[in-house]
């Protein structure tokens, strides 16, 4: 059964022209950062990311909100790209070698698909290691460690991680690039995503209604899974090398 449709999904992905991968916290699951939900423990177990992904809990409590990502952004800097990261950079080799269209869609802001070495990443919600001024989006490329929130060395105003907070819109290009890449790709493969997040998780859909066929790489069901062409049930890190040939 598992190996009929990895088979089937292999050959999908070999006959393609287009193809365009969207990824989720699921594929840094094994580089030992916890997915998006599992995040909440320790310090951080009393919150709900929604509580502190947000534009209003950095202005309520900036501290708290600076302190969590810079555990994060230190946790995604000890972190190595996994066999599912590896599989994503050599599927874009393979495709440029045959002059297939690739593009990687990503809603981790960890950084992992470039430190793998893939080229054509969309970060949808951001990164994690970059920072920028709350008031004017300055660019900070340093910041006073002590600082809980560091201030910007253009305006004096408070540092924040350069990532999409709920009610923050995504950033143009990248929100546009997906959406073409969706509407155009052959083959999307879903990896790692719960596909409760929006706009993000419509992707998908734009692809099924453009024709395309979908695969969801998940060790678990999905709101996507009675949707999808194939579903590969299972961890990114065992599947994914299995269908780059
Ligand atoms: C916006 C950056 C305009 C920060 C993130 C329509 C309907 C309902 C709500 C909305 C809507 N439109 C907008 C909203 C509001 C909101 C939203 O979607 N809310 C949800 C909670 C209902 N969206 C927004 O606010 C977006 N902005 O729309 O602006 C606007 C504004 C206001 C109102 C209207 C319009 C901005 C969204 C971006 C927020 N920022 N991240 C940070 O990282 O701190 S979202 C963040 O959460 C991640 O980036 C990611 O997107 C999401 C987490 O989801 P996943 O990555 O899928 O991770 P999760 O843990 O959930 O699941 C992991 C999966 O992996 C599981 O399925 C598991 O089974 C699997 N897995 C585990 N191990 C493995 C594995 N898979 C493979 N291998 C393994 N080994």
């Amino acid at each position: 059964m598992m190996d009929d449709s990895v088979a089937k999904a292999r050959e999908a992905i070999r006959d393609a022209r287009s193809i365009a991968v969207l990824t989720g916290a699921g594929i840094s699951a094994e580089s030992g950062i916890p997915t998006f939900r599992d995040a909440m423990t320790g310090l951080w177990a009393r919150f709900r990311p929604e509580d502190l992904a947000t534009p209003e809990a950095f202005q309520r409590d900036p501290r708290t909100v600076w302190d969590w990502y810079a555990a994060r952004r230190a946790q995604a800097a000890d972190a190595l790209p996994n066999a599912g990261h590896r599989a994503l950079a050599a599927l874009e080799e393979a495709c440029a070698a045959r002059g297939a269209e690739f593009i990687l869609v990503t809603q981790n802001v960890d950084g992992l698909h470039h430190a793998s070495g893939s080229r054509n990443v969309v970060e949808l919600h951001g990164s994690i290691r970059r920072v920028k001024c709350f008031d004017n989006g300055h660019p900070a490329s340093s910041w006073d460690p002590d600082g809980a929130p560091p201030r910007c060395l253009a305006c004096g105003a408070m540092l924040r991680p350069d990532v999409v907070w709920f009610g923050e819109v995504l950033p143009g290009g990248a929100l546009d690039a997906a959406l073409r890449a969706a509407a155009k790709c052959d083959v999307l493969l879903s990896v790692g995503t719960s596909g409760l997040v929006e706009p993000a998780a419509s992707l998908a859909f734009a692809a099924l209604e453009a024709g395309a066929a979908v695969i969801e790489v998940n060790p678990a069901a999905t709101p996507l899974t009675p949707h999808v062409t194939l579903a590969l049930r299972g961890a990114a890190g065992e599947i994914l090398p299995r269908l780059v040939v």
